[in-house]
């Protein structure tokens, strides 16, 4: 890992959007599912999952989870249950109310919250099939009161119509109420036009390889989308209180997530830094996903040396990290200076996989220095608001000018005439002119 002094370390990484080729691709791809349906979709099933199916065998049967559950450990299951639990129970915090506001003359203003109706979730296939990402996607879709919430997810390449079954117990554990098995573009085209055996949804989120990504965007404004998320991303703050194993550690368990990864740790003490280096080689050695820590470590990964803890909140600010550890003596004193990260971790017992598992909150969060302007997962995603009028007559009578002077000074005249015929029935148009 290098060592680098903050003023030298470039805080800006690259977006990736795409070749023309793949951009091409995926819009002939959706185009072909939103004309011809189930057709489109189990063609490509079959050409890039090398999977035949009819369309009767797209979706996942009753009898199916059941076995899934039969193949996995009790354990996992105990496991995967008290995680959702926590996780519901953290973003149960997140609900909102309706609400009404009665005026002194009779009008009444207010918003309703509903929850979206219906949800797609994309579970990517292979090695990226986390059954944690399963339920950050889905609890606050449920928590949130959306009744039919839709999981896809690309049956197994090689021959073979299966879908991972921890992926399909995490599923049942979350709520999801409809399971096809179908990935790719195709699956997103789907979602958001609807075949013959899948009924459209609202919003598509979940993560996804680049063609899951640039189908998503492709359908963007038919539906919502979730952001796309950027490869994990862990910035440590850490002093000469902290176990540079510990520190470590937890760098190379965001490293291990892909070659693009980031893990930086930042620090005043040089002693610190170069103990945290002489670990993370050491820990590296050990590590079986080594090959990807090691590239990301080496491409992506830093060791920034400042002047002062104070110092150093400035740079995690400049960073907008998605996960943020602060191991110093008396964390809780620089709180208040944290502007901009996804998530904060205080302390040397708050160690990342503990939210990426099992504490509650949500671990999709922005990535790419987004956590300035955007906000983890939450049951936000998943509700829209109404706005709410009613006017009284005396209300309508007694603001019914203004109204007219805005509408006259824009040039519409239609706009003041619904409010003047009002006026007028009531005798008061006089008033108004
Ligand atoms: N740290 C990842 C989420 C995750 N970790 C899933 C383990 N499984 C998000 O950046
Ligand atoms: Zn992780």
């Amino acid at each position: 890992m290098k060592i680098v002094k903050a003023e030298d370390f470039d805080l800006r990484r690259e977006v990736e959007y795409g070749s023309p080729e793949q951009n091409e691709a995926v819009r002939e791809i959706v185009a072909q599912v939103k004309q011809q349906g189930d057709a489109a979709l189990l063609k490509y099933t079959e050409q890039f999952d090398r999977v035949h199916l009819t369309a009767g065998q797209l979706r996942v049967t009753e009898e199916e989870l059941a076995a899934a559950y039969r193949q996995v450990e009790p354990s996992f299951v105990e496991a995967i249950a008290a995680a959702a639990a926590n996780i519901r129970a953290f973003h149960s915090r997140q609900k909102r109310n309706s609400w009404m506001d009665l005026q002194p003359d009779g009008s009444l203003l207010g918003q309703i919250i509903r929850p979206l109706k219906r949800v797609g979730v994309y579970v990517p296939g292979g090695k990226a099939a986390y059954p944690s990402s399963v339920l950050m996607n889905v609890i606050p879709a449920q928590v949130a009161g959306v009744p039919e919430i839709v999981m896809v997810t690309p049956p197994s390449t090689g021959g073979t119509e299966g879908i991972d079954p921890y992926i399909l117990v995490a599923a049942a554990e979350a709520g999801v109420s409809e399971i096809y098995r179908v990935g790719g573009a195709q699956a997103i085209a789907a979602l958001a036009y609807g075949t013959e055996s899948m009924a459209p949804v609202d919003k598509i989120c979940g993560p996804g390889n680049i063609y899951v990504a640039l189908a998503k965007r492709e359908v963007y404004g038919g539906v919502d989308i979730d952001s796309i998320a950027g490869p994990s991303e862990i910035a440590v703050l850490a002093d000469d209180s902290a176990d540079p194993a510990y520190v470590a550690a937890d760098l190379l368990s965001q490293a291990e997530h892909d070659e693009m990864a980031s893990a930086i740790l930042v620090t005043p003490s040089p002693a610190f830094a170069e103990a945290c280096r002489a670990e993370v080689q050491r820990q590296l050695g050990e590590l079986p996903r080594r090959g990807i820590a090691e590239a990301s470590v080496r491409d992506y990964g830093a060791i920034i040396l400042v002047d002062s803890v104070v110092e150093g909140i400035d740079v995690i600010n400049r960073l907008a990290p998605e996960h943020f550890e602060l191991i110093v003596e008396e964390p809780m004193a620089y709180l208040g200076l944290i502007e901009n990260a996804g998530a904060i971790f205080l302390g040397p017992y708050s160690s990342e996989p503990v939210g990426d598992y099992f504490a509650g909150p949500n671990h999709i969060i922005p990535t790419n220095g987004t956590a300035r302007f955007s906000s983890p997962v939450d049951v936000d995603d998943f509700i829209k608001k109404s706005s709410l009028i009613y006017y009284s007559k005396e209300a309508l009578l007694s603001n019914g000018a203004t109204i007219m002077e805005l509408a006259r000074r824009e040039g519409l005249e239609g706009h003041a005439r619904a409010i003047e015929i009002r006026l007028r029935k009531e005798g008061k148009a006089g008033e108004a002119e």
